[in-house]
């Protein structure tokens, strides 16, 4: 999130797109009904079902699955046409006036530059032209032929009102409604808030549905400011900490790139000068980057050494270990054993059935789980013969969130501790305790090795105590401190690159500095914005809305609306206000530098144009199953996604399976379902797989209410009842209509409530940027069993 839950209420204009926001994030709804009882904002949903959200909301517009650049190409054309843009945010604050050079073009479906053999682009030639001096050339009219600005309007005049509504199948006058509802917080004193989760970024173009997005805020002048901004409603509750600290296979604890096996990286030095940007605050990368490697091998991490960069495992480019790239690789027989820390993938994997199959390649599986999930029960389900497996697998009971102590980061950003409850029952342990044991365990098993490939763990700097690990001391390390004293650093702004700091998580760090540790804090006095400042610890710094500098107009003073959140304070010479500054704090509004917001980015502006893998402006590509042709370009997928082998990954057309489907959750089943099915009272309110259809799909297949179904996808079927709802519609999509059903993915052969997945149906595909399966949108055929 840019922002956070409690801003919500400083909102006039919600939407909620690709999240049922009411059912799996229900907090959000405390501020939002705030917002319109004290401000009278509106809040609009959109989703290709009429969800509980849907209910609560002023307005409510449907979309087909997997066409929302589609939609918001529309509302970008809608506000560009209608002068509905906030003109000064965009030529101060985003790099609409910069010129491109001649060589970027774009046709039907395609930018320049496209590898055909290699699906992907040559970015390069995306570029802003310079002048000698190498200075970006400029035109803050915005008239030039090759600003940003007019490039985006060229790019989105193809997405007008009647094309968008036939391929999104969203009824004209919803279109429009919503379109100038939303494009009123484009006015000065309105702010205007988008919140998504995964309706989002389960595409193959689910990046780009997020870009689409922030283009629309950026036109809006809605970044940065309080009730605005673009709103990532996070998962599980510390997924935010998680991804924070690595959780993903191409980063390194706080967003650094993970290394590779490529000269670019071959030692640090190569690798700081291909990471690190000329300007913007990531020049200082590389004191992040020694730091990190000084609390991963303390005292064998030195200046003569690379400070150990070559102890960091380097990602081959030929390979992916991304969800769908990691159980290809099962499949393949390439990876022997496997970890699996609280996660289900038997049942939350795409096309879960060769997933399933896939991890009887293992050698050894090992799961720390609270109930014998799926995953470790995959060689008792249904179907299949135990005695041919020979995957031995290990079921370790662990603690849950309320037997253990740490801390957790919610969407917002902030850090809070919990602290432990009950002791754990039975044999279950921490997932610390876990983890410290297996380490300690290692190091001493390889202490005494000479060869280079144990280096790295022989020398790992391990240390959370002897008995219990101690949570608060994994809390200091990530912080950081100082080499020579073991003092907490105060902040990352400490960090050095001479290995004379460590530092577990650059972006955590200040959360932990030497007066204690802030996620303890629970001071819940407020200013009236909703930030807070003395109630946990927000990454960076404590900064509760990011890139705020443009919450003020380019001379310092707040933009009108009666939200203030910083603002330039001539007498004291820095900026003062409700949050802690996203800027430099002294640095004066006139100097040069002091109107660019973005300090991340190396211009310091937002980026309406910023290259991403399919191309700087997004564009709508149909999903990997669509039932209809593109409208837009002869493109039909997103030219740059990965296509796996056809063996895990059979594709369905919609001869023979011509509904849409979509998969989602409930409000009382939790994930995978191994938390809620061996619940008892939440087995007794949703007991089985339901699938919903429209009361036309039924007629057409002679299915009543209740009658048992099955779903078939060119990967495999499942078996639900149906639930025969005006919930869902059939939309008209180009001319025809086209149905949709939607099932639920929180069933398996374990717990008290069994049932199928409905990942038995969706396909091995993923998003171009992130490989995020596409879950939310596939071809199927439904009929009474
Ligand atoms: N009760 C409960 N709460 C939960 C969870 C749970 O399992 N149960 N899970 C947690 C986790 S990990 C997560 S990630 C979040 C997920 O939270 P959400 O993203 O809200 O969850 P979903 O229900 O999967 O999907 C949201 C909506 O996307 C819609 N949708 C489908 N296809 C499209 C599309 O192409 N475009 C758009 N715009 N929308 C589409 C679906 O109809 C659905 O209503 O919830 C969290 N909260
Ligand atoms: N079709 C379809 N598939 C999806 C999605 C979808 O919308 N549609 N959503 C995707 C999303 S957003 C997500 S997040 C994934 C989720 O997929 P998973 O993460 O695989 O599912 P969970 O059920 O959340 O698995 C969490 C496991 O952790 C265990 N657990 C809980 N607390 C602890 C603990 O403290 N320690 C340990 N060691 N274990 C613990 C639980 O018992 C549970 O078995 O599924 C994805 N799959
Ligand atoms: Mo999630």
């Amino acid at each position: 999130m840019t922002n956070h839950w409690i801003d919500f209420k400083n909102t006039d204009c919600a939407i909620i797109i690709g999240s049922n926001a009411a059912e799996n994030h229900p907090m959000s709804f405390k501020w939002l009904d705030k917002a319109r009882e004290e401000r009278g904002a509106k809040i609009i949903s959109i989703d290709p079902r009429f969800t509980r959200t849907s209910s609560r909301a002023d307005i409510y517009a449907p979309l087909r699955p997997g066409t929302d650049i589609a939609l918001f190409g529309g509302f970008i054309k809608y506000v560009l046409d209608n002068n509905l843009y906030h003109h000064e945010y965009l030529v101060k604050y985003t790099n609409a006036a910069f010129l491109i050079n001649e060589g970027f073009d774009f046709k039907d479906g395609l930018f320049t530059g496209y590898d055909e053999a290699n699906r992907r682009y040559d970015q390069s030639i995306w570029s802003y032209q310079t002048d000698e001096a190498g200075t970006v050339i400029k035109d803050e009219t915005l008239q030039h032929p090759r600003t940003v600005f007019q490039l985006l309007k060229k790019h989105f005049a193809r997405y007008d009102a009647d094309t968008v509504s036939k391929v999104i199948g969203m009824p004209l006058e919803k279109f429009q409604e919503v379109a100038r509802t939303f494009g009123a917080t484009g006015a000065e004193d309105k702010a205007g808030t988008i919140l998504y989760a995964m309706g989002t970024t389960q595409h193959t173009v689910g990046t780009q549905n997020v870009r689409v997005y922030a283009v629309l805020q950026l036109l809006l002048g809605n970044i940065g400011r309080a009730g605005g901004g673009i709103n990532a409603l996070r998962g599980e509750a510390n997924v935010q900490g998680s991804t924070d600290m690595a959780l993903l296979f191409d980063t390194l604890p706080g967003y650094l790139a993970s290394p590779m096996a490529v000269p670019e990286h071959a030692d640090l030095t190569s690798y700081n000068a291909k990471e690190t940007p000329a300007s913007g605050y990531w020049v200082n990368k590389p004191k992040f980057m020694v730091s990190l490697l000084k609390a991963f091998w303390g005292s064998a991490a030195n200046p003569d050494n690379d400070f150990a960069y070559h102890y960091l495992p380097k990602r081959r480019p030929d390979k992916n270990y991304s969800h769908i790239g990691l159980f290809e690789a099962l499949h393949d027989k390439v990876i022997k054993g496997m970890l699996v820390f609280g996660q289900n993938p038997a049942v939350g994997g795409p096309n879960s059935n060769k997933e399933h199959h896939a991890m009887e390649n293992l050698d050894w599986l090992v799961v720390a789980d609270l109930f014998e999930t799926e995953t470790a029960a995959f060689w008792k389900a249904p179907g299949v013969t135990s005695a041919n497996i020979k995957t031995e697998v290990f079921l370790l009971p662990a603690a849950n969130s309320y037997e253990k102590d740490g801390s957790i980061t919610n969407s917002g950003r902030w850090i809070q501790w919990r602290y432990k409850a009950v002791p754990p029952r039975g044999q279950a342990k921490s997932d610390l305790w876990i983890v410290d044991r297996l380490t300690k365990r290692l190091k001493s098993l390889y202490q005494d090795s000479l060869l280079a490939k144990d280096q790295p763990i022989k020398n790992l700097y391990w240390n959370f105590g002897s008995g219990e690990p101690d949570a608060g001391k994994v809390a200091r390390e990530v912080n950081g401190y100082y080499v020579d004293t073991g003092r907490q650093v105060e902040l990352f702004s400490k960090l050095a690159q001479d290995g004379s700091t460590a530092c577990g998580n650059w972006i955590m760090s200040g959360m932990y500095p030497p007066e204690g540790n802030l996620a303890q804090s629970r001071d819940n006095k407020d200013n009236g914005l909703g930030s807070y400042l003395g109630w946990a610890y927000a990454w960076p710094a404590n900064r509760r809305i990011l890139y705020n500098r443009s919450s003020a107009k380019p001379d310092g003073t707040p933009w009108p609306g009666q939200r203030e959140v910083i603002w330039w304070n001539n007498i004291a010479g820095k900026w003062v206000g409700n949050d802690v500054p996203d800027f430099n704090v002294t640095l004066n509004p006139s100097d040069i530098g002091g109107t660019n917001p973005f300090i991340m980015r190396p211009e310091g502006l937002a980026g309406l144009f910023a290259n991403l893998n399919e191309g700087p402006f997004p564009e709508h590509y149909e999903p990997y199953e669509s039932p209809v042709k593109n409208l837009l370009s002869s493109i039909e997928l997103n030219p740059v996604v990965k296509i796996w082998d056809a063996n895990m990954n059979s594709k369905g057309g919609v001869d023979r399976y011509p509904v849409v489907a979509t998969t989602y959750r409930l409000t009382e089943h939790y994930q995978s379902g191994a938390m809620t099915r061996n619940q008892p009272w939440l087995v007794e309110l949703v007991p089985s797989l339901v699938v919903e259809m429209s009361p036309t799909l039924a007629n057409a297949r002679g299915i009543k209410n209740g009658d048992k179904v099955k779903v078939v996808s060119a990967r495999g079927e499942v078996e639900g009842y149906a639930m025969v709802t005006g919930r869902l519609k059939s939309l008209f999509v180009n001319g025809r209509s086209v149905e949709q059903i939607g099932l639920p993915w929180h069933f398996g052969h374990q717990g008290l409530a069994t049932g199928s997945s409905a990942n038995r149906l969706t396909a091995h595909i993923g998003d171009g940027n992130t490989m995020m399966p596409e879950y939310k949108v596939f071809l199927c055929d439904v009929r009474r069993v």
